[in-house]
C-alpha cells in the first residue's frame, strides 16, 4: 500500500497489557491509507513492524500534553506531543511525540485527513493522560467518560 507519510516519532507504550509500566520508545512510523504502522529502529535496512492502527477505529486526533520528563521520553528539551484515539478490543490512546512543531502539525493534519470520512469522530477529548485511576486534565474517574475539552479543526 502507497506510503502517505513517514518519520520517526517516539510513542508512549499503550498499556495493552495491564501489568507493564509505562515507557516511551522511539520508533518509524509509516502512515497508509488504511493504517498507521510502527517499526522498530535497530536495523533501517530491515525493520521489523511492532504494531499498527487500523485508522477506521480513530475517534480523535488532537494535541496532547504529557506528564513526563524530556528524560524519560529521551528527547532533549521542548516536545510536542499529540494522541489518537481508537477503539479495538479497548479503549486505546496512542500519544506521540513529534520532533518540532511544524512536524506535529503536519501528522495532525494528515491523520485527520485520513481519517476524515469516519463516523465516529468525536467532539470531545481529554488532552491529558489517563492514569488507571483517573484523567490528569479534569480528575474524572471514568476511563470512558466524555472528553472534557472540544476538539480543534
Ligand atoms: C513495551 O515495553 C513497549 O513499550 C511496547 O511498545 C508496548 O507496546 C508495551 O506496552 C511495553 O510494555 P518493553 O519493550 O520495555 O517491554 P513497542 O511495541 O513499540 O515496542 P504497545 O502496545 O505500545 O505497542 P503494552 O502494555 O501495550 O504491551
Amino acid at each position: 500500500e502507497k506510503t502517505v507519510k513517514e518519520g520517526y516519532m517516539v510513542k508512549r507504550s499503550q498499556n495493552k497489557k495491564v501489568y507493564t509500566l509505562v515507557n516511551y520508545k522511539r520508533r518509524w512510523f509509516v502512515l497508509t491509507k488504511r493504517f498507521l504502522i510502527y517499526y522498530d529502529t535497530d536495523n533501517e535496512q530491515k525493520r521489523k513492524e511492532k504494531g499498527r492502527v487500523d485508522l477506521s477505529a480513530v475517534h480523535s486526533i488532537e494535541a496532547a500534553v504529557l506528564s513526563a520528563t524530556p528524560e524519560e521520553i529521551g528527547i532533549q528539551g521542548d516536545f510536542y506531543p499529540f494522541q489518537l484515539g481508537y477503539v479495538s478490543d479497548d479503549y486505546y490512546i496512542l500519544y506521540l511525540v513529534a520532533l518540532n512543531d511544524p512536524e506535529r502539525t503536519d501528522w495532525i493534519q494528515t491523520l485527520r485527513r485520513a481519517c476524515s470520512n469516519n463516523l465516529n469522530l468525536r467532539t470531545t477529548f481529554h488532552p491529558g493522560n489517563w492514569t488507571g485511576k483517573k484523567w490528569t486534565c479534569c480528575q474524572r474517574t471514568s476511563k470512558t467518560s466524555d472528553g472534557c475539552k472540544l476538539c480543534s479543526n
